[in-house]
């Protein structure tokens, strides 16, 4: 039952990717550990099945030699052991740079994103200074996003949406991520690893979704238990053209303006008191 849905076969053995470049480095850096660790696992394990049959006791046959110790041969699986860590942790680095940091948005991504710093320590910076930063708060059960660089509904409040994250193509996109009431977990796999969503503290991650995902939606869910609901509190994310995001962005933002106008009429006439 529980391999029997698609989504627990979707790349079975190594992490998703293909939506983000951290997340391919995640994959290949996971690929090339798994392939080194398949390697020590057959010869390992072939020695011993070999060792088991060759050496074996035979009938009426003679003792075997009692080996007690080989220093030149411990010494030797030590140090290659050794050898295969720094091997590992050579190559982990290679890769950390371009998994943690984000890179710039290309020249077709969202230009006139106003690139605003990031005013918290630690955040994240790409090499020029710009992305498109999206506020992800978490509550239970759903995902909140506050696009805060781009033009506002009023000057305290910025466009916001629920559930679907809008983005552009080939814009870095970084995430200052938060929650209202409990630990969340924010998890779209094809666009990177987790990133915990935490009441009063501020945490980051970012993606780039390459042009040729244009129109295509990424779906992730929360990953941290955090309560009844949260089996509900998926998320997804769609990459849109920058032009067709503009054009979103646009209709979203009227569309809450006219909403918060229509209530501001209600409340004016009575409606509900
Ligand atoms: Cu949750």
């Amino acid at each position: 039952m529980l391999i029997g849905p698609s989504a627990a076969l979707a790349d079975w053995i190594s992490p998703e990717s293909g939506g983000s470049p951290n997340a391919d480095k995640v994959d290949t850096l996971y690929t090339i550990v798994l392939c080194m660790g398949i390697v020590i696992f057959v010869l390992v394990e072939g020695l011993l099945l070999y060792s088991i049959f060759k050496f074996r006791a035979r009938r009426r046959g003679p003792q075997p030699a009692q080996v007690h110790g080989n220093t030149r041969l411990e010494v030797g699986w030590t140090v290659a052991a050794a050898v295969i860590v720094l091997v590992i942790a050579g190559i982990t680095f290679a890769f950390l740079g371009g998994i943690k940091n984000p890179p710039s948005s290309s020249p077709t991504g969202l230009q006139g994103a106003s690139g605003v710093q990031l005013a918290t320590v630690g955040a994240l910076k790409t090499p020029s200074g710009k992305a498109l930063h999206i506020d992800v708060n978490g509550q239970q059960y759903i995902w909140r996003y506050d696009y805060v660089d781009q033009p506002r509904l009023t000057e305290n409040r910025p466009v916001y949406a629920y559930y679907r994250m809008v983005v552009p193509t080939d814009t870095t996109v970084i995430l200052k991520l938060n929650a209202s009431d409990v630990i969340h977990s924010w998890w779209i796999p094809r666009l990177g690893g987790k990133a915990d969503a935490t009441p009063g503290h501020d945490n980051y991650t970012w993606f780039k979704i390459p042009g040729k995902y244009a129109g295509q939606i990424f779906k992730g869910q929360c990953a941290e238990l955090c309560g009844e609901g949260h089996a509900d509190m998926r998320a997804e994310v769609q990459a849109l053209p920058p032009d067709q995001f503009k054009a979103w962005f646009e209709r979203q933002r009227n569309d809450l303006l006219a909403s918060q106008k229509a209530l501001a009429a209600q409340r004016k006439a009575g409606v509900g008191q």
